[in-house]
């Protein structure tokens, strides 16, 4: 696509928009400039291609698919079935699974999906047996009471929030804290990292029904097959979510132990992180759960987005091109040096560095908490969030963290030294930044003081960086 035809069909489109709700245009353009002259650090975010982003703004959208491939509540799918007959496809190929569902609308909802698939296939099945039906239909309305009984009583081993892994992972404010009884396993408290022993001790003490893997600010590697070998031990299922590092599993950065396809019965994924495809959501499985997971709709999803799924298609197909390995192997390397610029000037990492897209480091050593230092960093125009570090004494809204990532800037182009300048950028705002006080005196843990001109100076640098590596270079709005 050349850029002229990139751009007029954006220009042209916002006239559209223009014309009924010229509000709407206005923040689509500012947006679109705001990301370009920032620092784009969250890990969970990235820039997809204008291919993705237009393949989302089309009528697609108009059309209702409830059901599956084939098997729809609707007269006249046929092209959704294409569409999502496609993007299946290309998640199969792309990660050599047995199966795959693209409906999911997030990240949360491609783990409910799987959540209760797993409950599915594996309470019905013992159950349709016990109660001699042949299909869930054919059970009586005292087998579903006692059924739901069972599924209220199902354990979950999922790692903690504070120790990098997700709400959605068994904490309690969460639907999955509540219709599973949790566990969680943490990280060592020295070292920061998983202790693949102690996780086999609490399974063995708790006996799961479903171990999850997979993390949201971990910044390291995990080994599958060893979680794997731990799910067998207890009779768990192992569902691993890859949310953050798809792009690293698709870009063979991840790949043996380390990549979880061949090893969790379920995976699942958003397509919008390192993927770097629309916002949305995925999951993998095994022959064995694929009739549980393609039940997802109507069971727990509403209707398709089949525009969206249209857009994880051409997502995937593009992650299938040798360059994307390329751009995943460079977000590794990339979040290396940004490590390496924190600590060779002085800052403190969780786990004391990185082996995969994301930094998490401890702002307590600049008298911070993550809440003053998110702020301060983006009145710089350095955009992350806070997050909590193992153990936090700041708990979950303040933190003692930020989390940086590198898929964004790294599709931009950034390379290992403008993570270094990223590094030496933050570290001099944080250390030009002192808590605030409160209306007794004491320590703010919200309010902050930055030294006057060090947010336009750190304008001023990025600019320079971000000018060098265009966002969508070449589109130009009229
Ligand atoms: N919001 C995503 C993240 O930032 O990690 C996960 O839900």
């Amino acid at each position: 696509m050349t850029d002229a035809l990139i751009s007029s069909a954006y220009s042209q489109a916002l006239e559209v928009i223009a014309s009924v709700e010229p509000r709407i245009a206005d923040a689509t353009r500012a947006e679109l400039a705001d990301q370009r002259s920032s620092l784009k650090l969250i890990a969970s975010e990235n820039y997809a291609s204008p291919a993705v982003l237009l393949t989302m703004g089309t009528w697609l959208s108009d059309k209702y698919a409830e059901g599956t491939v084939g098997h729809r509540f609707y007269a006249g799918c046929q092209n959704v079935d294409t569409v999502e007959s496609l993007a299946a496809e290309h998640a199969r190929e792309l990660f050599g699974a047995e199966y795959a569902y693209a409906q999911p609308h997030s990240g949360i909802d491609a783990n409910l999906v799987a959540f209760w698939s797993i409950l599915a296939h594996r309470v019905e099945g013992p159950w349709l047996e016990e109660a001699g039906a042949k299909n869930v239909n054919d059970l009586t309305e005292a087998d579903w009471e006692r059924l739901r009984n069972e599924l209220g009583n199902q354990r979950l081993l999922g790692m903690s929030l504070d120790a990098g892994g997700h709400l959605t992972h068994g904490f309690r404010p969460n639907i999955s804290g509540k219709m599973f009884h949790q566990q969680q396993y943490g990280t060592d408290p020295e070292t920061g990292l998983l202790d693949y022993d102690v996780v086999r001790a609490r399974a063995k003490e708790f006996k799961p029904l479903v171990l999850v893997a997979g993390y949201s600010a971990y910044p390291r590697r995990v080994n599958f097959a060893k979680m794997r070998e731990i799910a067998d031990e207890v009779g768990a299922t192992l569902m691993v979510d890859m949310a953050h590092f798809a792009g690293l599993v698709a870009g063979k950065v991840f790949t043996g132990d380390e990549n979880p396809v061949p090893h969790a019965h379920v995976v699942t994924t958003t397509t919008h992180k390192s993927l770097r495809g629309p916002r949305g959501g995925m999951v993998l499985a095994t022959e064995e759960y694929a009739p549980s997971v393609d039940r997802g709709c109507p069971m727990v999803l509403g209707g398709p987005l089949s525009h969206v799924m249209a857009a994880k298609a051409v997502a995937l197909a593009e992650a299938r091109r040798p360059e994307f390995a390329t751009y995943a192997k460079q977000v590794a390397d990339n979040a290396q040096s940004l490590a390496e610029g924190f600590l060779s000037r002085g800052a403190k990492l969780v786990t004391g560095g990185t082996d995969n897209h994301l930094v998490l480091l401890d702002v307590t050593g600049f008298g911070l908490t993550g809440r003053q230092a998110e702020s301060a960093l983006l009145d710089a125009g350095v955009v992350t969030n806070r997050n909590s570090v193992p153990g936090d004494p700041n708990g979950a809204w303040y933190t003692s963290g930020i989390r940086f990532g590198t898929p964004a800037l790294t599709t931009r182009g950034f390379g290992q030294d403008e993570f270094d300048r990223v590094a030496e950028l933050v570290v001099d705002v944080l250390s030009r930044t002192q808590p605030g006080t409160t209306k007794t005196g004491g320590p703010s843990k919200a309010t902050y003081v930055t030294e006057d001109g060090v947010a336009d100076r750190t304008k001023a640098a990025s600019a320079e960086m971000l000018d060098k590596f265009p966002l969508y270079p070449g589109l130009e709005l009229s």
